[in-house]
């Protein structure tokens, strides 16, 4: 029998030898690989902490202990350590198992994360808490040198360094992000990592609290403080020192003894503490270890090769189309920059990394930032192109309305991965951005209805000179349609029709087409209108529902701050009645992960249920 079917909580960890849990985490790598196989999901980052995770759970007692993962796409071990490994022909699925940490699937989760950098911030908050209440339950944040590009890890731990609370924070440090690690933290650490006078101070350290009793009870403070005093005199942290943490490592992060030994020692110090901890993204599985990148989020693939099992959809991607686009504007163009938040390979940047790398500026996972260092580029005279994911652009709200909107600068938002994103679930769904852009002053809003009309808005985005944000979904999604020319709040008709009019924005186009074909086969001859803005919002398009008994507006976000919610905005001050306006939108809730057909359907957002609601309003 496999040591993994022993294994249903953490307590079953605690009753197995060191000889054991290596074994156990051998079984784990196996089982992850095999079962990502089948189902895809995130797998470097998993197999780089299947011993870190093993260890933790055997030194620390889940869920009264608290290990709070950042990201949170490097839990399945602990999924598979808490009792969930029988789950996991579900991963990702409608109704299984998530891809992160998620509270309601079980008290091991105990802090739900999916955005980077957000476990400092958490683990502090539970541990002065905690203080107040008396409690003496430890606390673990797991946070990767990817996310310590970003600023709210260090907010955290300037405050967390004068807190004198007891908490853990660990770096698991693997040298990538989503692709290599990018900026000043991440040189630091490598220094950290490669540099002998180091590893010698800590060698020297080791002997000496070696002379000291580190297991068993406590022998009093004072023998505590001297080797508090020895490790943070002898070994060098560098800025984790400074902001107040215990620093203890590098360590091997597939070293299980080391592991264990390190964390029972570090939990008899006061105060908090950062353990450097080295790992290796896709440990163990050559195909990942060689390219960590492609393995940082997989589909299924054959275990055996590496290989993908099933080609994408076809057809060219809105993010290719993106990158395509940027490298021939910035030919004609030397004022264009383009920006990227550690996506550059998600966001289809990649090329253009490559062809004008002077041009090319990854900040690292800082959102925030991004969009200010736009302002501050737009400011200078340059034309600067901010490529994130919608979900992940939330984190730069007030960058966008203080630093590019107030002061009408001329920086265009590319805000991919817009709508409903699939299997990574409520963390990732890009249903908010109409919401948190649509009432900025000076800002444009639009969203393409295919690639094309990407390339054409970004090319009209060129000729405002201020704010503009262009939304577009994952993957090629488009319809085979020509585009007319871009004009500002002008949308384009597509069919007319006496019995409906049906309004869709951008991403919606295929399900507004599919329904209007179905609708056409019954009898239901329904006007097709392509939004195209969503700020400013049509007059004329706003005025045809005056002409219509029903009409609909189709789009891929929740209803607030819509386009619905813009075009009955608009036709309260234009004195059009709205009573016949129905909204096709999302409703005010977080959606579950599984597949877009899935989500769509869920919410009658799919050609068959838009076509049964009209032709059942308007039979
Ligand atoms: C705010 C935010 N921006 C971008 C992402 C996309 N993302 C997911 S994992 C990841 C890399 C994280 O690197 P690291 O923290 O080092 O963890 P590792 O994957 O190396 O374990 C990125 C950029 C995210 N989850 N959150």
């Amino acid at each position: 029998m496999r040591y993994m079917e022993g294994v249903n909580s953490p307590d079953d960890l605690r009753r197995m030898n060191l000889t054991r849990l290596r074994r156990l985490a051998d079984e784990t790598r196996r089982f992850l690989i095999e079962s990502v196989a089948l189902t895809g999901g995130h797998l470097a980052s998993n197999l780089g902490v299947v011993e870190l995770t093993i260890a933790l759970h055997y030194c620390y007692n889940s869920p009264t202990d608290k290990i709070i993962w950042d990201v949170g796409h490097q839990t399945y071990t602990h999924k598979i350590l808490t009792g969930r490994r029988a789950l996991f022909s579900t991963l990702r699925k409608k109704g299984g198992l998530s891809g992160y940490p998620k509270p309601d699937e079980s008290p091991h989760d105990c802090f739900q994360t999916g955005h980077s950098g957000t476990s400092v911030s958490a683990a502090l908050g539970m541990a002065l808490s905690r203080d107040i209440e008396g409690e003496k339950n430890c606390v673990v944040a797991v946070i990767g040198d990817g996310a310590m590009t970003g600023g709210l890890p260090f907010e955290a731990l300037n405050n967390a360094g004068r807190s004198n609370t007891d908490m853990l924070v660990i770096l698991n440090d693997n040298e990538m992000s989503i692709s290599k690690n990018v900026g000043a933290i991440s040189r630091r650490l490598s220094e950290i990592r490669a540099e002998p006078a180091y590893i010698g101070a800590k060698s020297v350290a080791r002997k000496m609290l070696n002379c000291l009793p580190i297991i068993g009870k406590p022998t009093g403070r004072a023998i505590e403080r001297m080797k508090d005093a020895i490790r943070y005199a002898l070994i060098p942290g560098g800025v984790f020192e400074e902001f107040g943490f215990k620093y203890v490592g590098p360590i091997d992060g597939h070293n299980m003894g080391a592991l264990i030994r390190t964390l029972k020692n570090v939990k008899k110090l006061n105060g908090p503490v950062l353990l450097h901890v080295h790992t290796v993204k896709g440990k163990g599985y050559a195909p990942a270890e060689a390219r960590p990148e492609r393995f940082h989020s997989v589909s299924a693939f054959n275990a055996d090769t590496g290989e993908p099992l099933r080609k994408e959809r076809g057809g060219v991607t809105y993010s290719e189309a993106f990158g395509a686009a940027m490298i021939d504007l910035a030919r004609k163009n030397t004022k264009i920059a383009a920006i990227t938040a550690a996506m550059s390979e998600g966001t289809g940047l990649s090329e253009f990394q490559k062809v004008f790398p002077e041009r090319m500026f990854d900040v690292g996972i800082a959102e925030s930032h991004a969009v200010t260092f736009a302002a501050g580029m737009a400011k200078n005279g340059f034309i600067p192109f901010v490529a994130i994911y919608s979900t992940f652009l939330q984190r730069a709200y007030d960058q966008i309305l203080h630093d590019v909107c107030l002061q009408n600068l001329p920086v265009t938002l590319a805000i991919d991965r817009a709508g409903a994103v699939g299997r990574d679930g409520e963390t990732h769904q890009g249903l908010f951005d109409l919401a948190y852009l649509s009432h900025m002053p000076n800002m444009t809003v639009m969203a393409p209805k295919n690639c094309e009309e990407l390339k054409k808005m970004l090319e009209f985005a060129l000729t405002l000179g201020s704010p503009v944000a262009i939304r577009y979904p994952r993957g090629s999604l488009g319809v085979d349609l020509e585009s007319a020319e871009i004009r500002l709040g002008e949308s384009e008709k597509i069919t007319d029709g006496a019995d409906a009019l049906l309004i869709f924005l951008g991403s919606m186009a295929d399900v507004a087409l599919q329904a209007r074909d179905i609708l056409k086969a019954d009898g239901v001859e329904t006007a097709l209108v392509n939004a195209r803005f969503v700020k400013p919002v049509d007059d004329n398009m706003v005025k045809m529902i005056g002409g219509y008994k029903r009409s609909y507006v189709i789009e891929e976000a929740v209803f607030a701050g819509g386009l619905a919610a813009a075009v009955i905005a608009r036709a309260v001050e234009l004195g059009v009645d709205v009573k016949g306006l129905r909204s096709l939108s999302f409703p005010d809730e977080f959606v579950a992960h599984g597949s877009r057909d899935e989500i769509l359907k869920d919410h009658a957002l799919d050609a068959k249920s838009v076509a049964e609601r009209i032709k059942r309003e308007n039979g």
